[in-house]
């Protein structure tokens, strides 16, 4: 096993007897299994697919074909619906352990992806809300969001630090919202890009001497409140690093180009700004 609960194409073919032949065909045909990629594009299967796959295997030898076995499995398969909602819950209450009983169990069905979109912030997202109209205190969003996060850094860690001139990943002074800069960071590393989070909040004059010790070859800022650029004076970007992106529902690419940054709408778009850059 490469790591905690994702296997290689050829780990699965040895456990379930399928070959990766096989195995690409199915996901091309019946969207199953659905691994994850590396940031080298190999494929990472989670602990539950494997076992999901054994259990075809074992309907093929009893004569099924391939299809109705997969339906069969997966007809029979614990369901991730729900997982959002238990773990928000399971917050509320204080009751961790089995809040990290249900992030484990998303991590197997979803992939660590799947994860960060259908449980993670979906739930990050309600209870900041819940708190945002008074029906949650500030002890429980702390709490949850604390929890939340460090989960998502956990996530982080899972992709590794690739190497080469960093990325610094972070939100602009005064603003605290985090999970964009995190998830931005994210999609980064798991294009093989050497994103730095380095938390929120982080004052200007500091991020540009760590980008300078750094040699960094680049700025990305998460924005989800516009006063936070407000507040900056023409050109207060310019010249942080090489490259500067701004993103998130506070940016715009008007408020940018005044502050001498990149303006990125989305995330999937991150990655090929430093691709760009590379070539
Ligand atoms: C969770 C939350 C909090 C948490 C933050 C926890 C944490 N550690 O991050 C807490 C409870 C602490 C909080 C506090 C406050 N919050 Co608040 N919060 C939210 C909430 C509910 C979710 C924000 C979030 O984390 N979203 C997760 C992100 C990832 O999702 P997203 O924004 O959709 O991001 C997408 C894109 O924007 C983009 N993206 C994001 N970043 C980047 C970066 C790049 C480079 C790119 C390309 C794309 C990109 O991709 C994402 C995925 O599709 C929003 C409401 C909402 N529904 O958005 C309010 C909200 C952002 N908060 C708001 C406010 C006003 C506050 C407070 C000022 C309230 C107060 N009176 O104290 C404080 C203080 C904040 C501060 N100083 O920064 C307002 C902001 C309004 C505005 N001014 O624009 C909102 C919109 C609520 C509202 N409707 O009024 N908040």
């Amino acid at each position: 096993m490469t790591r905690s609960g994702a296997y290689t194409i050829a780990e699965v073919e040895a456990l379930t007897g399928l070959s990766a032949h096989v195995l690409r065909q199915w996901e091309r045909r019946y969207g199953f299994p659905r691994p994850e990629r590396t940031p080298g594009g190999h494929r990472l299967y989670g602990e539950e697919e494997v076992e999901l796959l054994k259990r075809v295997r074992r309907l093929l030898e009893e004569g099924a074909t391939p299809q109705a076995a997969i339906r069969r499995v997966l007809s029979e398969a614990p369901k991730a619906e729900g997982l959002a909602e238990e773990t928000k819950r399971a917050l509320l209450a204080a009751d961790l352990a089995q809040a990290e009983g249900l992030f484990r169990r998303a991590v197997r069905l979803l992939g660590p992806e799947g994860a960060a979109r259908e449980v993670v912030l979906p739930v990050l997202r309600e209870l900041g809300e819940a708190w945002h109209r008074g029906e949650v205190s500030v002890a429980q969003e702390h709490l949850a969001s604390t929890f939340l996060r460090a989960r998502l850094q956990e996530l982080l860690d899972l992709t590794g630090q690739p190497r080469g001139a960093p990325i610094l990943v972070t939100t602009p002074p005064g603003e605290r919202h985090e999970i964009g800069a995190m998830l931005a960071a994210y999609h980064l590393r798991r294009q093989g890009l050497p994103a730095l989070y380095l938390g929120p909040d982080t004052p200007l004059p500091d991020l540009k001497a760590l980008a300078q010790g750094l040699g960094a070859q680049g700025v990305v800022l998460s924005v989800l409140m516009a006063e936070s650029l407000r507040a900056l004076p023409d050109g207060a970007l310019h010249g942080l690093a090489p490259r500067v992106v701004l993103g998130g529902a506070g940016a715009t690419a008007e408020e940018a180009r005044r502050l001498g940054a990149l303006y990125v709408e989305d995330l999937g778009n991150l990655p090929q700004v430093f691709w760009e850059e590379a070539a």
